[in-house]
């Protein structure tokens, strides 16, 4: 009963690791298949996956193709019901599913601006007022679902939602953007997380340099671990 989980770069990919986080925080088995993203084969690699054109996408133990983290998501939340895998009430699940949504297909300004890079994290970068909208919303859904969860994770225990907002997190961490005290905690749930340090350590094996993941000639500073 194992997934089969196609990954880009872990240093990297932060689509991916939102399909790592839909599965080892809640001991579903995943074999993890790595493809170089932006790589001379990557297209070839994902289409021998029978996945679309890009990463994550997820094979289940029956042969379904999963082609997107929306997808991922939405498969688990389904068939892993019963492992805590969104947040108990109606409520809550209905909000969890509305803010991945909001993930999936915003915060535009912010993803482009600010990509994720594990390996470090990246001193004097100056953001612009959208990029600034962007974290003023997180800082919105923050206050609103850990308020009322009591943290540390967005509805509690780690949920799919924390799936998705993770790279969101490390984000504002390693961008040394403005964080609340309440963000402040959040990020570090998230980077302490099992799932989320077992990925890390993982990509910092990895060796290749991907220029668009450089924000060089801004200094590099070692990224937060809280340890
Ligand atoms: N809609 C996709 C987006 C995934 C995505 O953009 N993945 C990036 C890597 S983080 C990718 O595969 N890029 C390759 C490309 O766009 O050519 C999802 O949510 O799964």
């Amino acid at each position: 009963m194992t997934y089969d989980l196609l990954i880009g770069q872990q240093s990297y990919s932060s689509w991916s690791l939102r399909g790592w986080l839909a599965f080892a925080p809640f001991d579903i088995p995943v074999t993890l298949h790595k493809v170089e993203i932006y790589g001379p084969t990557f297209y070839e690699d994902v289409a021998a996956f029978g996945a679309a054109r890009t990463v994550p996408a997820a094979r289940t133990p029956e042969g379904g193709m999963l082609t997107d983290s929306m997808a991922i998501v939405w498969h688990v939340a389904e068939a892993f019901a019963d492992r805590g895998v969104m947040p108990k009430g109606a409520q809550e699940r209905a909000e969890a599913m509305s803010i991945i949504s909001e993930m999936h297909d915003g915060f535009k300004a912010l993803r482009a601006a600010c990509p994720v890079n594990l390996r470090n994290a990246w001193a004097g970068f100056e953001a612009s007022p959208e990029v600034l909208a962007d974290v003023a919303r997180f800082e919105d859904i923050l206050s609103r679902v850990i308020t009322r969860s009591g943290g540390p994770f967005l509805f509690g225990s780690f949920t799919l939602a924390d799936a998705f907002y993770a790279p969101l997190a490390t984000r504002l961490l390693t961008y040394g953007l403005p964080m609340s005290n309440t963000a402040k905690a959040y990020a570090k749930a998230i980077v302490t997380h099992p799932s989320f340090v077992e990925w890390r350590e993982a990509g910092m094996k990895e060796t290749q340099e991907i220029a668009r993941y450089d924000k060089a000639p801004l200094e590099r500073v070692p990224f937060p671990t809280f340890s």
